[in-house]
Order: structure tokens, then sequence, then C-alpha cells
């Protein structure tokens, strides 16, 4: 029987006809009566002396520019009918990224306690415009209170492999926060390039980042790219997380120092798609300088708290010394203000207190959990995003199987995973490799539907149906292809 306390959404959870298609769906949507027009004079009203807000107010200016071709002007009045109004409001319970929005005939009111959450509302209400806007844009009336179930929601991105401009970079940023993810994984460094200028060792990128996957040019950031993309992300509400991978994924380094080889030769550049033939050489103390200063130049240039060390596949590096390598390894990071994450391998070392593990494969995150560490999951067979749907898809790897969209969103991240509990679980995130991936438009199409579906697993409350969410899914096409997203029409799903 419902239980009375129940709204109409919590027994349904997305299911009825007249639930929005919104992606993540929120936390409490309740429809009522009546539609709220746009009309011409329609304006959007915010305190425009505060910056943030007046920010805010120009990114929905601009979006809705995008999508319904008209620009609203933004205000400084307080009130009016037909208007869109984004002030901050100080329910504390709401937190860091909840908001309430209220959409009546009379007009919009998005209130948060926090600038994320006027963004994340943001979003949400431009879901709801109809796509495309034919004619008069009118919106049905709803009243939706949203917040994320997890606090890490994230993608990485990994621009070895192949590199991405900045402007690519950038993009990903702005589809994935649409999604209401909040982290971007870079993946900075591997066998085949190294793609962080590091001024203390200036040949990792003149020399190791000129290769990539299949003998392209590759490519590297600037310091200066990377603020760019680093602030870039935090207008987006986006925290960028740097990996540098250690002690394997190291051939690039390798082939660009002679010295921190073991025997003092340096591998020639790499680009072929093997992993595992790599490793810094644990007992030389260089090694150690070496990632002091890469280490300290990297937390110079980033505001975000965690530093990524990578730790998988090191099936070069003999156990001893691999354990040694983490711990210090961990250690260096600390020393500059960071806390440690690595792959999950890392839970076979001594962990510090703090240091972060994110599961990819294998059971080694019991090992980290049993040390007290929280855990990020990015299980391959369900979150890597450069996995195929099925025998037909020509780009992507299926080293896993392949990952249909209804794979990759039908499970429930707090029970899959045998000894964890909710509790030692930060949140997900979704990696895309890029080994078979030279262009944003391939990235896209093994990243979209997929990506959208683990956002919504990440901050939609537990319990979302595999049912409910396709006919969302189906009816976000439209938007999609207003996103100009190069997506894959998976036959799980049937498109409108
Ligand atoms: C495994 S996941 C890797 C990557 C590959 C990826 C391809 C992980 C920590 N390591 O080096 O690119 O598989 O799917």
């Amino acid at each position: 029987m419902a239980r009375c306390e129940e709204t109409a959404y919590h027994r349904d959870k997305g299911t009825e006809n007249n639930m929005p298609n919104l992606i993540p769906y929120p936390a409490t949507v309740n429809p009522t009566e009546g539609q709220f027009k746009l009309t011409t004079s329609s304006q959007i009203l915010t305190d425009l002396s505060h910056e943030t807000l007046s920010a805010l107010a120009n990114h929905l200016a601009e979006q809705l520019q995008h999508r319904t071709g008209a620009r609203y002007s933004l205000a400084n009045t307080h009130d009016g009918p037909r208007n869109i109004r984004l002030r901050f409001n100080d329910k504390t319970d709401l937190g860091e990224e909840g908001y309430e929005l209220s959409i009546t005939e009379n007009g919009t009111l998005l209130t948060a306690p926090q600038p994320a959450g006027v963004y994340y509302g943001i979003q949400t209400f431009l879901q709801l415009i109809p796509t495309p806007p034919n004619g008069p844009i009118s919106l049905p009336a709803v009243s939706i209170r949203d917040t994320p179930r997890f606090a890490w929601r994230g993608a990485m991105l990994d621009v070895v492999r192949h590199f991405f401009s900045v402007q690519d970079v950038k993009r990903y940023i702005d589809l994935i926060s649409h999604y209401k993810m909040n982290r971007l994984h870079l993946h900075l460094t591997d066998d085949q390039g190294w793609r962080i200028e590091i001024k203390s060792w200036p040949r990792l990128t003149e020399y190791g980042g000129q290769t990539q996957v299949g003998g392209g040019r590759g490519g590297f950031y600037t310091q200066e790219q990377y603020r760019e993309i680093v602030a870039y992300a935090a207008s987006r509400f986006v925290t960028i997380v740097p990996e540098i991978d250690t002690p394997g994924h190291t051939n690039a380094a390798l082939a660009s120092y002679a010295e921190l080889n073991c025997d003092g030769q340096a591998p020639t550049l790499y680009e072929g798609t093997e992993v595992g033939f790599s490793s810094l050489c644990i007992n030389k103390e260089i090694t150690y300088t070496f990632l002091e200063d890469v280490i300290r130049e990297l937390a110079a240039i980033t505001p975000g708290p965690c530093i990524h060390i990578g730790g998988d596949e090191a099936k070069s590096t003999p156990e001893d010394d691999y354990k040694t390598f983490i711990k210090r390894m961990q250690e260096i990071v600390r020393a500059h203000g960071k806390t440690p994450i690595g792959w999950a391998e890392i839970g076979e070392a001594q962990l510090l207190p703090g240091t972060i593990a994110q599961h990819w494969i294998g059971t080694s995150y019991q090992e980290a959990k049993a040390q007290g560490a929280k855990i990020i999951l990015s299980p391959a067979n369900k979150t890597y995003l450069d996995m195929k749907y099925d025998p037909s898809t020509t780009l992507g790897l299926d080293w896993v199987g392949y990952t249909s969209v209804k794979d990759s969103y039908d499970w429930e991240p707090g029970g899959y995973m045998h000894l964890l509990e909710e509790t030692d679980i930060l949140g997900l995130e979704a990696p895309i490799w890029t080994e078979t991936l030279p262009t944003m438009k391939d990235l896209e199409y093994l990243a979209f539907p997929r990506l959208p579906g683990l956002a919504e697993l990440a901050w939609s409350p537990k319990g979302m149906s595999w049912q409910a969410y396709k006919q969302r899914l189906a009816a976000h096409g439209r938007q999609m292809d207003a996103m100009g997203i190069n997506f894959f029409r998976s036959p799980d799903v049937d498109w409108v």
C-alpha cells in the first residue's frame, strides 16, 4: 500500500506520461496546473551586482538563445509576470548543489543556497524547453526540489592515446556539466604521450608529447592552457582532477629522459596500444626528484583538492617495489597539500589516511576499503564509455565485453560491489579511453547516450527504473540533436 507521506513522484519515479523528460531525474517533481509562457518581453531577473549570479544569468540567456533563437534580456528588477527569476535562498538542507525550481503561469523562480545549485537548476530549466521550439514557448507548470545522491559525479577523459584540444575539452565540460556531473578527471600522461607542460622537465612535452596512438602529432597543454581549462571548468562547477599515471604507463617520460631509466637508456617513443610494459625506476632517487617537481608544478596550477597518481597495470614493477613506490608517491602528493587518488590496485600497498581508490576491475578495492579508503566506482563493464555497444559498433574496445545503453544504466551502484556499503562510495566516474577515438565526433558517439544515464545514476535517488528512463531518453534524443551531439541511436530505445 502506498504511504501517505509519499508524493506521486515517489511512487512513480518518472514513469507517468506527464512527468517531464529530465535527465538526471530530480529528487522530487510535482507537476502542477497550467503553463508558463515565455514572451518576447520576458526577462531574466537577478541581482546583477552579484558577479556569480550575473554570470549565471548570462549563461542562461546564452543557452536559451541557442535553444530558442530569442535573446532574453537581463534586468535587476525584482518581480513581474512571465519572467525568470534567479536568486539565492538560505535552505541549508539543499546543500552546495541543491536547488528549487518553481514554474507557474506567473513565472519561473529558481533558488538555491549556492551558485552550483543555481547552475544545476538552470540545466533542469533548459531541458524543459520544448525541442525544437515550434512557435510560442510554453513550459508545463511544475515544482521541483532537487539534491544529488552522490558527491562525486565524474567523467574521465584520456587525452593521451589521442590528444584533444582545449576547445574539445571545453565542449566535453559543457556536455558533462549539463548532466550535472561535477568532476573531470584528465588522464594527462601515459606510454603514448605526456600532455602537461612541466617547466623544470621541458623535454616531457617537447619530445614526449609529440606522439599519439597510430602515429599522429600528439600535443600538450601549456600550463597557461591548463589554467584556462581549470577556469572554464570552474565556471561550469566542474573540478579538474589531473592524473599523472605512475609507476607504469610511463614510456613517454622514460623516452624523454634517459636518466629516469634503471639502465640509463631511453626507450623509443610508443604509438601502439599495449599496456603494462613500462615502469619508473623505483630504486633511483632521481625518480622522486622528478615526481616531486612534476607534482609541485601541477599542484600549483590545480585549485582542486585531488591529484590522481594512477597506479594501474604496473605489470613491469616488482610487487615490493610497487608498494614502496605507492607509499612515497602519496607522500609527495600530500606534501603539496593535495589528496591522492589512485586506481584501486593501490589498495595492495599501504594507503595514507584520506587516500581515495578508484575501482575499475578486480577486487583490490576491498584492500583499499579495509584500510579506510573511500571508493569511486568506475566498474569497466558498466562505466567504460570506450566499450563497444554491440558487435556492430566499429569504434571502441571490447575487452570487458559489449556494454549496451541498457547495461550501462540498469544497475544499482549502492549494492553492486561485493562488500561495499553505500557509505564507502564517494560516487561514480565514467572514463573514456581514446585508443580508437581520434576525434570529438568519435568520442561523442561512444559517450552518448551512455553518459547521461551514468550521470543519472550518480545524481538521482536510488530506485529509478530502466523502463521509465528509456522513455525519457527517447524524448531526449532531440535535445542531444539540438546540442549537436553525435550520439548512438541505440536499438534499446524507441527514439521519438
Ligand atoms: C585499461 S582502466 C586501462 C587503460 C586502457 C583501458 C582501455 C585502467 C586503469 N587502465 O590503460 O586505456 O583499459 O579500456
